[in-house]
C-alpha cells in the first residue's frame, strides 16, 4: 500500500483530533440534548441517517443550476441526487412541480415574493404579534422593508383568525400575495376560504407551511395544495429533515419564474450533502411509520394541553390542532422571560412568545410556546405529557428559586433517560 504523506494523513483525521475545542462543544450539544425536554416547537431530532447524508461528500461539490442543465461538470451524481429528493417530495404531497435549493424557509419565501411581486406591492400576511413570521412583512425583515404589509391577525374573543375582517383588508389592500401558515398559530387555517379571498381580489395564495409540514404529509392537518399556487416550507421542523427549504406548486406556467428566483435570482450553488438529507427525509416520510409519528404528536399535543390546563394555565384560543401550544403565563404571574429562563434552569426548553394583543414588549412576553414533536421522536406518549405539564407547573411556581429548579431538573433527567436519543455507547 502507498504511504500517505504528511499532508494527506493530516487530511483524514478525525475532528476530536484535529479540532478538540469543537469536538468538546458539539458532544456538550449532544449531552444537552440528551438530559434535557425539547420543547421548542420548531425543533425536531434529525435520523441518524439524515445527518449521514449531511456530513457525506456532497458538500464538496458546486453544481449550480438544476439536474441536466449544470453550470458544473461532474455533476452526473448529484443530478441524481436532486432528481430523487424532487421526485420524493412531489409524492409526499402529490404536487407536480418542486424546488429543493432554497437554503431556509426565508430563501424560500424570499424567491417566491421576488419571483412574483416587484418593490412597493402589497404582500397580506399574518401579523407577526397574532402568530406570523419575520418573513411575513415584520419591519425589521426585508419583506417589510421592499413590500407594503397589509397584516391579518386574529379575533380577540375566540384568538383565532377573522376570515371576515381579513376579507376586508384584502378587499381594501389588493395584495399581490396573500400568505397562509404561521408560527406560533395553534389552530388550523381554512385554506378554502383564504383561497376564495385571494380569487376575489385577483391575488396569488402562498402557504408557508413550515411549522405544520410533517402533520400535512402524515395527514393530520389540512393540505394547503389544492388551494395554493405555491406552498413553501421548511424541512427540519415536523417533517424532521435536515435544516433547509423547499417550495412546492402545481402550475408549469410558475415554474420559470420560480426556479429562476431561486437560481440565478437569490442563490448561487446549492448545498448539495443538504439536498441529499432531504431527500432522505423524503424518504422517511413516506413510510408508513411517519403516519403514526405525526398521528401522536397530535395526541401528545392534545394531552399536552389537557394536562397544562388542570396545572392552571390558560391556553390561547383555548387549545390546539396542531402540534403546538400557545401558552398564556398570566394566570402564574410571570412573564414568557422570566419563565423561559426558569425553565431552562430545569432542564426543559421552551421560547417566550407574545400572545395576540401581548401587554408585553416581545422581548419580554406574557407567554410560552410549546411543541411535541422532538419529545415524539424521542418515543414519548400521553403518560410522559402529563408528567411534562407537572414539571413546568412545578418549575413555574417558584421560577426564582434555583434549588427548587434543580430539583425538577432532576426530575427531567429521569425522564429523558427513559426516552435516550442516541445509541448508548
Ligand atoms: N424560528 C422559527 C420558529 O421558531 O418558528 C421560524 O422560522
Amino acid at each position: 500500500m502507498a504511504a500517505l504523506s504528511a499532508a494527506a494523513s493530516a487530511h483524514r483525521l478525525p475532528l476530536a483530533h484535529v479540532d478538540p475545542a469543537i469536538h468538546a462543544l458539539i458532544k456538550r450539544e449532544e449531552q444537552r440534548q440528551e438530559q434535557n425536554l425539547e420543547l421548542i416547537a420548531s425543533e425536531n431530532i434529525a435520523s441518524l441517517a439524515v445527518r449521514q447524508a449531511m456530513s457525506s461528500v456532497l458538500t464538496d461539490k458546486y453544481a449550480e443550476g438544476y439536474p441536466g442543465k449544470r453550470y458544473y461538470g461532474g455533476c452526473e451524481v448529484v443530478d441524481e441526487v436532486e432528481t430523487l429528493a424532487i421526485e420524493r417530495l412531489k409524492e409526499l404531497y402529490g404536487v407536480r412541480f418542486a424546488n429543493v435549493q432554497v437554503h431556509s424557509g426565508a430563501q424560500a419565501n424570499m424567491a417566491v415574493y421576488m419571483a412574483f411581486m416587484k418593490p412597493g406591492d402589497t404582500l397580506m400576511a399574518m401579523n407577526l404579534a397574532h402568530g406570523g413570521h419575520l418573513t411575513h412583512g415584520s419591519p425589521v425583515n426585508f419583506s417589510g422593508q421592499l413590500y407594503q404589509i397589509a397584516p391579518y391577525g386574529v379575533d380577540p374573543e375566540t384568538e383565532q383568525i377573522d376570515y371576515d375582517e381579513m376579507r376586508k383588508i384584502a378587499l381594501e389592500s389588493k395584495p399581490k400575495i396573500i400568505v397562509s401558515g404561521a408560527t406560533a398559530y395553534p389552530r388550523t387555517f381554512d385554506f378554502l376560504r383564504i383561497r376564495e379571498i385571494a380569487d376575489e381580489v385577483g391575488a396569488l395564495h402562498m402557504c408557508d407551511m413550515s411549522h405544520y409540514s410533517g402533520l400535512i404529509a402524515g395527514g393530520q392537518y389540512p393540505s394547503p395544495v389544492p388551494h395554493c399556487d405555491i406552498v413553501t416550507s421548511t424541512t427540519h421542523k415536523s417533517i424532521r429533515g435536515p435544516r433547509g427549504g423547499m417550495i412546492l406548486w402545481n402550475n408549469e406556467e410558475l415554474s420559470k419564474a420560480i426556479n429562476m428566483s431561486v437560481f440565478p435570482g437569490i442563490q448561487g450553488g446549492p448545498l448539495m450533502h443538504v439536498i441529499a438529507a432531504k431527500a432522505v427525509a423524503f424518504g422517511e416520510a413516506l413510510q408508513p411509520a411517519f403516519k403514526h409519528y405525526q398521528a401522536q404528536i397530535r395526541l401528545n399535543a392534545d394531552a399536552l394541553a389537557s394536562a397544562l390546563v388542570a396545572e392552571g394555565f390558560r391556553l390561547v384560543s383555548g387549545g390546539t390542532e396542531s402540534h403546538l401550544l400557545l401558552v398564556d403565563l398570566r394566570s402564574f404571574n410571570i412573564t414568557g422571560k422570566v419563565a423561559q429562563i426558569a425553565l431552562d434552569e430545569a432542564g426543559i426548553t421552551t421560547n417566550k412568545n407574545s400572545i395576540p394583543n401581548d401587554p408585553e414588549k416581545p422581548f419580554v412576553t406574557s407567554g410560552i410556546r410549546l411543541g411535541t414533536p422532538a419529545v415524539t421522536t424521542r418515543g414519548m406518549k400521553e403518560p410522559e405529557m402529563v408528567e411534562i405539564a407537572r414539571l413546568i407547573a412545578k418549575a413555574l411556581r417558584t421560577p426564582e428559586d434555583t434549588e427548587a429548579l434543580h430539583q425538577v431538573k432532576r426530575e427531567v433527567m429521569a425522564l429523558t433517560s427513559r426516552f435516550p436519543i442516541h445509541e448508548v455507547p
